[in-house]
Formats: structure tokens, C-alpha cells, sequence
């Protein structure tokens, strides 16, 4: 197999040369000793898992019933997956790392809420990318997140960050790859209920600019603007905001106000258009009124024009906001010339629409339709250019794909998968065939295949499913209700997961995957795409103390800054003294440079508690309010002695 060590500039695997560091540390019982080790066995454990895809199973393997051309999703102990997952995890408001196949949950990366293992939401450097209170203080500890994607460059995945939505508190958090950390949070000014993201795939004019540097976010509820408490029961003033961030910075570059919401978005592979889902364009408040109109839509931003407007300042702002916002209602965008935006119609109250991978179509799935509605790009670039009669034009085909579809994904092949969230299945259908029907050969039917999952699916990703490099190997279905399929435990079951083989013309259940309530979007790339970093390089850390003789107390007044670093098994320093009334900050510097050498600190009665990578420098900052002697201690294994390593804060009486 490929995927060896060697392939990678990184190790795969260190089980085996961290045994051998704590068994000599045991032995020496010293700091730093039998490191040599980590450097050895590296593929011992490692090595490549059953199959890469499209690689024809095994007799034996074929036999156990589930297994096609994706290969067996039996991972044997020391085998790493092919493939990674990022997962939204929904309302616990994180990140979830996975492995492919083995559906094994690798890391949970936090974001929008606090998280007790790293203690992200505790130390400094966290708040700070959390958002904070004048008091210090975090403004938001709840998250809901619904969407993870990653960015883009050539129209593939280039492994360096994804960005995820807070639906509760409209915000955009985005993760370093490298690293897997959050390293940015973007509150979206005047929204509630951000639901939909995407990344731009490209810039809409340079075509020197061939990678994201834009994520596009869409607002559901529709609030009146300003929301400040005046008209509140005035339609006229509810609108709902499209907004764009960039990618680099982070910060806010516009917003388009809307008539009616947005739901999810996608963006096309030449850069030139966005798009958003809309059930409600009735503007309705109750679910009644939503469900009124025959059709709703899916709603096209021309980019390019949109930039052109904020430059030009044919904006206004809302509220204290200095974002520059575009007018894109429906009645300032009538003439195709100059138009911001506009509205293809979409079968009653849609969900979900997606970009397929040959960069022709987006495809907006019916919910309460029946079908999905395939929508081709250069046809609604042909009405802004004033050649198309109508809007509408663009819509290519309906297919009847089942009840409830929801969300729609790709194999590369033409083959589109639509889950079912009534019916419980996934229908896979061709492309190509429904638009043929759509034109008038009734004859054809572009239903490929159709399969049960368990149960009530809502999102579905294939392998590198929304890139240009989608591979049809394997598809991971998000089902909202597990029922039957695990052990029970009480009232809130688990949800399932499961991974289905696609290689072949029929679909194949291979695995059920029990995860945390309740995931929603993820994506699904061969592991290749990730060059992740093991150790940090120290000078990412303004802050970091780089030799233990640097260490130590240094007092202003009440102001105390106690600078330390790890070195396992022990802090320098190893005690310090401190007054009640003190503000104290302590800055942990972990300069041990091994490979999965964490060290933990923590005091009691101060609700501390955090992690250092090696490397890696945090801070956090709290009030001496009581006498006493506070041993800190690490609370992450790490050595022979890691119960032994600890300090004593001294604070005279
Ligand atoms: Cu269908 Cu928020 Cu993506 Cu969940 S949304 S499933
Ligand atoms: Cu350091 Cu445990
Ligand atoms: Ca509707």
C-alpha cells in the first residue's frame, strides 16, 4: 500500500516509541530519556488500513456480506483509516474528528463552547477567540453547529482549514488543519439563525485567485432590521441577511438583504455564483404560513456584481454595524442587467441544495416535494446576461426521488445520492438521465438504486463528495433516529452514523457507527489531504518562556505574572508565593519537544484546568480570594512520575 509513513512529512504513528519513553522514564526515572525510540517503529503500527477504494475485496471479506469495492471496513488493531471525517457535532457546539472507515472518533475539536479537557473556554488565549464579556467573562457557552466545510483550492480540498457555523449565536468559527484548532471566531452582525455556509471555490474574476477566500453565510430566521424592538409586528421590515466573510481575515466584507430566508448555501466552481435554498419566501412567522406558497426558491448571488455595488457604495448599514450592506429584495433586482440576484423557483419549503462535481448544476432537494430540482449554472448566468426568457429556465430536471429528501451528494460518475428522510433511504439517481426525462423521453427512469438506513437520514457525504476530486467510494448518512440498532441507554438514544459502500451500481450498508447526539454535515477525504503537526513550534507564542531559567514571579502591585514551564515530570517553578488579592497569571510554556508529550495543569478551588501540548504556551488569569497551600498538578499522563509532578502555590494567612 501507499499510505506508509514515508508518504506523509509527518509520523502516522507513535504508539509504540511512547511505550518505549514511559517504560526507560520508568526505568531512568528521569525527564527526557529514551526519546531516541519515538524516532524508530514508525510504521510497525501503522501501515495502510484494508483498502484505499476501488480496489476489489477480498474472497474472504466478500463473504462476510457487506464488503464491495470500497474494501472492509474492518480496521485491525494498528491499522489507520484511509480516509478522515470532520464532523459537526450540533448543539454540544464542536468539532468531531473521525476515522473512515472504522467510524472511530479521533479528536473533538471545541469552538463555540467551553470544553473541559483542553480547557478551552478557561485559559486566555481561548476566551479571546471566544469572545468575552467586559468582565472578563465568556459571552456564549451554548453552540449549535450545522455545517462544516473545508476550503478549496483548484476546486479540491487543500487540507488547510474547515469552517463551521453557530446557528444559535450566528457565528463563524474557523479550524487550523494544521494544528486542528479553532484559531478564529466571527460574529455575524445583525443575524439569527445562521444555518447555511460555504466557501468560495475561486474568485469570480482573477483567475490568478484559484482558492477560497470568501465563506458565504446564510441567515434563517428572518428578524425586522434593525432588530431593536420597533416594529415588531410589522412584516415589511423582516428580512433575513446573506453574508460575506473573508476567509483570511475573517472579518465581515458585506451582506445582501433578502426578502424571505435562506437555509442552506452552496457556491459554483467558477467563483461567479452562490446560491441559497429559501422555504420561506412567503416571509411567513408560522409554520402554516411557510408552508403556503406552491414554490419557494433557490436564490443565485452574482458575486462579482455584488462587489462591484459595495465598491461602488450603493450600500447602506444597520444599526451600529459598519458592514456595507447590498440591497438583493426581489423588487430592486427585477432587470436581468443590473441584477444583484435572482430566484429560481424550487418546489414548496426545499432543503439543502449542493453543487455537483462536474461544476454544471446545483441541486436543491424538495422536503415536502418528492423530488429534487437540478438547476444549471450557465443558464442562470445566461438570464443576468439577459438571454434567458425567464429564471426558470434553468431548471433542467425534476426527478421524483422519494419522500422527504434532504440532502444530495456525488460519486464523480453522474450519480447523485439523495437521502430520504421519511421513506428512511437513500435513492441514488442519475443525472444525466432525469434531465433527459425533464426534456421529454418519458421512457427513461433515473432511478438508479435505492436502499433503507436506520433511520430517518438527514445530511449525506460521499468521499470528496462536493470537490472535483469525488470518487464514489465511500458515503457517510447522518440518520437522526437509531431506534433499535444499539444497546439501549435510557431515554435519549444515540444517533446512527453509518457508512455505506458506493463503488458499485447498488448500494451496501457496511457499518453502523454510534456517535454523541447529534451530528449533522461532515465531509469525507482521503487522509493524504492532511499534513497535521505533532509538535508546535514555540514561536507561534508571543508569550512563550523558552528556557527554565526564565521562569519565575514578577509582581506590579496587586498584579502577579508567574511564568513556568513543563518539562515532564516537573513545573519550574516548582512553588511560588502569592497574597490574597492578587490578580495572578500564570503562563505555562510546555517545552518538551516529544511527540503526544501533554502535560495538564491544574489547581484546586479555581475551576483550572487545561492542557499544553509540547511546545505550546497557554495563560490563564484568576483572583487569590482565599489562604492556603494549593498543590497544581498535571493532570495528563505523561511520565512515570506524573503523579509526582506538581507545585505548591503558597498563599500566607
Ligand atoms: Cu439538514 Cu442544519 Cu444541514 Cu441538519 S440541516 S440534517
Ligand atoms: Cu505532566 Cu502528567
Ligand atoms: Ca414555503
Amino acid at each position: 500500500m501507499s499510505h506508509t509513513s514515508d508518504t506523509h512529512d509527518q509520523p502516522l504513528s507513535s504508539g509504540i516509541g511512547r511505550r518505549r519513553f514511559l517504560n526507560s522514564a520508568a526505568v531512568l526515572g528521569a525527564a527526557g530519556v529514551g526519546l531516541v525510540a519515538c524516532k524508530e517503529d514508525r510504521t510497525a503500527g501503522g501501515g495502510a488500513a484494508s483498502a484505499a477504494g476501488g480496489k476489489a475485496a477480498s474472497g474472504a471479506d466478500a463473504a462476510r456480506g457487506n464488503v464491495g469495492g470500497a474494501g472492509s471496513v474492518d480496521i485491525k488493531p494498528g491499522q489507520l483509516d484511509t480516509h478522515y471525517g470532520i464532523w459537526s457535532s450540533g448543539h454540544t457546539g464542536d468539532v468531531r474528528v473521525l476515522g473512515i472507515p472504522s467510524g472511530r472518533e479521533l479528536l473533538r475539536i471545541p469552538c463555540f463552547v467551553p470544553d473541559a479537557l483542553i480547557g478551552w473556554g478557561i485559559t486566555n488565549e481561548s476566551k479571546a477567540v471566544m469572545g468575552t464579556n467586559p468582565d472578563g467573562s465568556l459571552k456564549y457557552h451554548v453552540g449549535d453547529t450545522h455545517h462544516v466545510h473545508g476550503s478549496y483550492k483548484d476546486g479540491v480540498y487543500d487540507g488547510k482549514y474547515v469552517w463551521i457555523n453557530d446557528k444559535i449565536n450566528a457565528r463563524l468559527a474557523r479550524i487550523r488543519l494544521d494544528y486542528m484548532v479553532c484559531d478564529k471566531i466571527t460574529k455575524l452582525p445583525n443575524v439569527q439563525g445562521f444555518h447555511g455556509i460555504f466557501p468560495d471555490k475561486r474568485d469570480p474574476v482573477d483567475p490568478k485567485i484559484n482558492y477560497t477566500t470568501r465563506v458565504f453565510c446564510g441567515q434563517e430566521f428572518h428578524v425586522p432590521l434593525p432588530n431593536n424592538g420597533k416594529n415588531t409586528n410589522d412584516p415589511k421590515q423582516y428580512h433575513c441577511l446573506f453574508t460575506c466573510v473573508d476567509s483570511n481575515s475573517m472579518k465581515v466584507k458585506w451582506q445582501a438583504r433578502i426578502d424571505g430566508n435562506c437555509d442552506l448555501v452552496a457556491t459554483s466552481y467558477d467563483g461567479k455564483l452562490a446560491a441559497t435554498n429559501q422555504y420561506n419566501t412567503e416571509n411567513g412567522v408560522h409554520y402554516q404560513e411557510m408552508m403556503a406558497a406552491e414554490r419557494d426558491a433557490c436564490l443565485f448571488f452574482h458575486i462579482e456584481r455584488i462587489e462591484a455595488a459595495v465598491k461602488a457604495g450603493k450600500t447602506t448599514t444597520l444599526g451600529d454595524s459598519k458592514v456595507p450592506v447590498v440591497d438583493c429584495t426581489v423588487d430592486a433586482n427585477k432587470d436581468p442587467k443590473t441584477a444583484l440576484c435572482v430566484r429560481v423557483s424550487v418546489p414548496k419549503n426545499p432543503h439543502g441544495v449542493n453543487a455537483s462535481p462536474d461544476g454544471k448544476y446545483f441541486i436543491c432537494s424538495g422536503k415536502l416535494s418528492p423530488t429534487c430540482t437540478v438547476i444549471e449554472l450557465q443558464k442562470v448566468l445566461d438570464w443576468f446576461d439577459g438571454k434567458l426568457a425567464s429564471p426558470d429556465k434553468a431548471i433542467v430536471a425534476e426527478p421524483e426521488v422519494g419522500l422527504g429528501p434532504l440532502h444530495t451528494t456525488f460519486d464523480g460518475r453522474g450519480n447523485a445520492y439523495t437521502t430520504l428522510f421519511l421513506d428512511s433511504q437513500i435513492c441514488k439517481w442519475n443525472i444525466d438521465k432525469a434531465i433527459k426525462k425533464y426534456a421529454g423521453d418519458k421512457t427513461i427512469n433515473p432511478i438508479v438504486d435505492k436502499i433503507d438506513v436506520m433511520y430517518q437520514p438527514g445530511h449525506i457525504s460521499a468521499t470528496h463528495g462536493e470537490t472535483r476530486a469525488a470518487d464514489g467510494v465511500w458515503m457517510a448518512v447522518g440518520n437522526k433516529f437509531s431506534k433499535d440498532r444499539f444497546l439501549p441507554v435510557g431515554p435519549m438514544h444515540p444517533e446512527n452514523d453509518q457508512l455505506l459502500d458506493i463503488t458499485g451500481d447498488k448500494m451496501i450498508l457496511a457499518h453502523d457507527n454510534a456517535v454523541r447526539p447529534e451530528p449533522h454535515d461532515f465531509i469525507l477525504f482521503k487522509r493524504d489531504v492532511l499534513h497535521t503537526k505533532q509538535v508546535y513550534d514555540i514561536n507561534e507564542f508571543p508569550l512563550a518562556t523558552k528556557d527554565p531559567k526564565d521562569t519565575g514571579l514578577k509582581r506590579e502591585g496587586h498584579k502577579v505574572t508567574v511564568r513556568m514551564t513543563s518539562q515532564a515530570p516537573t513545573y519550574n517553578p516548582a512553588e511560588f508565593n502569592v497574597k490574597v488579592g492578587d490578580e495572578l497569571t500564570i503562563i505555562l510554556t510546555n517545552i518538551d519537544k516529544v511527540e503526544d508529550l501533554t502535560h495538564g495543569f491544574a489547581i484546586p478551588e479555581y475551576n483550572i484546568q487545561f492542557l499544553v501540548n509540547p511546545g505550546e504556551t497557554k495563560s490563564v488569569t484568576f483572583k487569590i480570594d482565599k489562604p492556603g497551600v494549593f498543590w497544581y498538578y498535571c493532570t495528563n499522563f505523561c511520565h512515570a512520575l506524573h503523579l509526582e509532578m506538581r507545585g505548591r502555590m503558597l498563599v500566607e494567612g
